[in-house]
């Protein structure tokens, strides 16, 4: 015979069933979402919008859209990412190297994206242009992390973060070695070698010098002119302007390649670099420590381009749902005269 339940029953068994079946779906949210680390600092960090890490046993995919083989920071930098996952088991890096063509790069991200990677990091030979390709990352849910160059401001939410220098500050302390170096109220005509056009490495490191001298009268950029941060074309640049006015006393390069261009140069026309025309770079690659140690070069700003470890590290977070800075900063520092020479034979790059 079919007895009837109470209706009383069944109901409080669909309640019970009902809090059951919700009670699991907000777990499931909850791992997906990231702990406010913001309130620890008052950095932004970036929305986590990672909802679960890979299967144990999958390995995470990483395309790299590299600039190109300009100078020896780029291939410091290049072997500092290939290394590192390289050495890793629980990655694969897809490596791309667009020849210094932005083109080129927006065309890998392109194939990355088709490829569905698990990351994706970049770094932007240029400011501008950016927004439709890491749009299409975005909608296409893979994280872009910028190294070693930055993207026109306002873009922040197309990538996770920056992890790179502080240009700004790397221009400023060589136009503070400069001052110090000559005293304020001297009469100084310096000679900018430029990085690549519209690249945020040039930019800024023009800006922070440009502003840092603006004080004093005296020193003057006689001659700015892009040498696109490869020595070949520091030499070039340096060489035409030498042809028509040799009273300059300082050469400011975005880049130590493009000043060992310039030392060339210098050389060529018959006057002692390091001498008659002081030599600042930036960068610190160990070229630039034996010209200093050489005597045919006075200083040189660092600029960290081993990031291959930082970016792993980021990617590990940004899928562990941990909170990331917007601007992951390299430190850095000057080396001049002795300070250089004692440094030179722990140099790695
Ligand atoms: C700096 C990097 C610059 C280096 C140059 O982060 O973008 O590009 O200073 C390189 O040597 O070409």
């Amino acid at each position: 015979m079919n007895r009837k339940k109470p209706v009383i029953v069944t109901m409080l068994a669909a309640i019970m069933l009902i809090s059951l079946i919700a009670g699991c779906s907000s777990n499931k949210n909850n791992g997906g979402s990231t702990p406010d680390a913001s309130k620890a600092t008052n950095k932004p960090k970036t929305e986590n919008t990672a909802t679960e890490a890979p299967p144990a046993n999958k390995k995470l995919v990483v395309g790299f859209a590299q600039i190109g083989a300009e100078s020896g920071w780029r291939d410091a930098e290049t072997n500092s990412v290939k290394a590192t996952f390289g050495d890793d088991a629980n990655f694969e890096l897809k490596f791309s190297d667009a020849q210094q063509k932005q083109e080129n790069q927006i065309k890998a991200i392109r194939t990355f994206i088709a490829q569905k990677v698990d990351a994706i990091g970049l770094a932007p030979v240029v400011e501008s242009g950016w927004e439709t390709v890491l749009k299409e990352a975005k909608d296409a849910n893979i994280p872009v992390f910028l190294l070693d160059r930055g993207i026109t401001k306002g873009n922040e939410d197309l990538y996770v973060s920056f992890i790179g220098s502080d240009f700004i500050l790397e221009g400023q302390n060589a136009a503070k070695w400069m001052i110090e170096e000559f005293g304020a109220g001297a009469e100084v005509n310096i000679v900018q070698l430029e990085g690549t056009v519209g690249a945020s490495a040039a930019n800024d490191r023009k800006k922070g010098f440009e502003d840092a001298i603006a004080g004093e009268s005296g020193y003057k950029i006689v001659y700015s002119q892009t040498g696109d941060f490869t020595r070949a074309k520091g030499k070039e640049v340096m060489e035409a302007y030498l042809k028509k006015d040799k009273n300059i006393q300082v050469v400011y390069a975005h880049n130590d390649d493009m000043a060992l261009g310039a030392i060339q140069a210098i050389e060529e026309a018959g006057l002692k670099p390091g001498t008659d025309i002081k030599i600042i770079g930036v960068d610190g690659i160990k070229a630039a420590f034996e010209a200093i140690a050489e005597g045919k070069m006075n200083v040189t700003v660092e600029c960290n381009p081993l990031l291959g470890p930082q970016l792993k590290q980021a990617i590990l977070d940004y899928k562990a749902g941990t909170a990331l800075d917007k601007w992951i900063k390299s430190d850095e520092d000057v080396y001049a005269g002795q300070k250089a020479i004692d440094a030179l034979p722990n140099r790695q790059y």
